[in-house]
C-alpha cells in the first residue's frame, strides 16, 4: 500500500485542477481487467476526426452515453456505432471512485453518465485540444491514468498559452473543474518503459456529465 498517500488532500496544479498522485496505485490491475471485459463488448478502435485522420489513441466508452467522433463531428451517443447497442454498463467501482474524488475536489454533486476509455500504444499521442462537447462545464472532469507513463501538457485557456508538462503515471486521478476545465491540454508521444517491458500501453479514464 503506498500509505503516505492514501487518502492524502489533493494538490491544486491550476485553479481547479486537482492532483491525486498515485491514488489507485494498488487498484491498477482490477482496473485494467474491468477495461478488458469492457472492451470485449465494446472494442478498441480508431475514430476519424471530422477532417478524416485517424486518431491515434484508441478508444472505447462505457456508461449512459459515449464520445465517439466521425466525419459527422465529435459528439455523445448512447450507443456504440460498430454494434448499435447500448456501451457496457459503468462498473458501480468506476463510478463510485470518480464521484469520491470529485468530492473531495469539492465538487459534490458529480454524477458521471460517461467514461471515455483511451488506449495509447507507444508512439500514440493527443494534440493540444479543449474538452467542449459536454453542455455544463460547472461540471467537472474526473480521470483515471493507468499503465505506461505519459508527458500530460497543460497549457491555458487560449492555445497561445504557455504548457507545462505533468508527469501522469499509474493510478493518478485529476479532477479538472473550475477554470481549468476549459483549459488546452494533450499528450505527448508515448514512450517504452524499459522497466515495464511487459506494458505496451497507457489508459485513460475520463468520467464526464454529459447533459
Ligand atoms: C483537462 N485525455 O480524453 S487526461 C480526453 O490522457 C483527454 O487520454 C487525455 O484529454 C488522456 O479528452 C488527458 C487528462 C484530462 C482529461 C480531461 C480534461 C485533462 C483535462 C478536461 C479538461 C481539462
Ligand atoms: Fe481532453
Amino acid at each position: 500500500m503506498n500509505s503516505a498517500l492514501f487518502g492524502a488532500p489533493p494538490v491544486e496544479v491550476a485553479e481547479g485542477a486537482m492532483f491525486f498522485k498515485a491514488r489507485l496505485r494498488d487498484e491498477a490491475a482490477d482496473y485494467l481487467r474491468t477495461v478488458e471485459k469492457i472492451a470485449t463488448e465494446a472494442p478498441f478502435r480508431h475514430m476519424l476526426t471530422p477532417g478524416g485522420q485517424t486518431i491515434s489513441a484508441a478508444m472505447t466508452n462505457c456508461g449512459d452515453f459515449g464520445w465517439v467522433s466521425d466525419r459527422k463531428g465529435y459528439r455523445y451517443a448512447a450507443a456504440d456505432p460498430i454494434s448499435g447497442k447500448p456501451w457496457p454498463l459503468m462498473p458501480e467501482r468506476f463510478r463510485r471512485e470518480a464521484i469520491k474524488a470529485a468530492e473531495e475536489a469539492g465538487f459534490t454533486n458529480f454524477s458521471p453518465e460517461a467514461c471515455l476509455i483511451n488506449r495509447y500504444a507507444i508512439g500514440a499521442k493527443m494534440g493540444l485540444h479543449q474538452d467542449r462537447d459536454e453542455a455544463d462545464f460547472s461540471q467537472p472532469i474526473v480521470s483515471f491514468s493507468f499503465g505506461l507513463s505519459a508527458v500530460f501538457l497543460f497549457g491555458g485557456a487560449t492555445r497561445r498559452d504557455k504548457t507545462q508538462k505533468i508527469i501522469l503515471e499509474e493510478g493518478d486521478v485529476f479532477v479538472w473543474g473550475g477554470a481549468a476545465r476549459l483549459f488546452f491540454h494533450g499528450i505527448a508521444p508515448i514512450k517504452a518503459d524499459a522497466a515495464r517491458p511487459n506494458s505496451n500501453y497507457r489508459f485513460n479514464l475520463t468520467f464526464r456529465r454529459v447533459r
